[in-house]
């Protein structure tokens, strides 16, 4: 077994903490803005992506798979054509952490 990895959930094996208080609202505001809405039924992140055709949907979908690889840390989504709805949250904290955050920012920055 290799040596355990830093990551950035807060050090070697380390699951991060579920936002609260005023980092919470300061690390959401800038998501709510941008068309993302918290989930009606537990503390997620939401948004539907619309994309011209399905390959430019999928080819997004793959873009964000390896980066949601890379951080081990991955999306709940439901493709139907040129439309994903996503929904976030790290369910090792039961709710929304400072991944989810990267991750929104990630699948905006992608989606252009
Ligand atoms: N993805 N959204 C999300 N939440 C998690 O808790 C999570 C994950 N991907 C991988 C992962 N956890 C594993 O590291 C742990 O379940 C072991």
């Amino acid at each position: 077994m290799g040596a355990v990895q830093e990551n950035d959930r807060g050090g070697p094996g380390m699951r991060p903490e579920k936002l609260a208080g005023a980092e919470r609202e300061a690390a959401l505001a800038p998501l709510l803005a941008a068309g993302w809405a918290m989930a009606e039924d537990r503390d997620a992140l939401t948004k539907t992506f619309r994309f011209k055709n399905f390959v430019t949907a999928f080819g997004w979908m793959t873009q964000v798979a390896i980066e949601a690889e890379k951080a081990d840390h991955h999306p709940e989504w439901f493709n139907v054509y040129k439309t994903v709805d996503v929904t976030l949250s790290t369910h090792d904290a039961g709710g929304l952490t400072v991944l989810d955050v990267a991750l929104a920012t990630r699948m905006d920055a992608l989606a252009g």
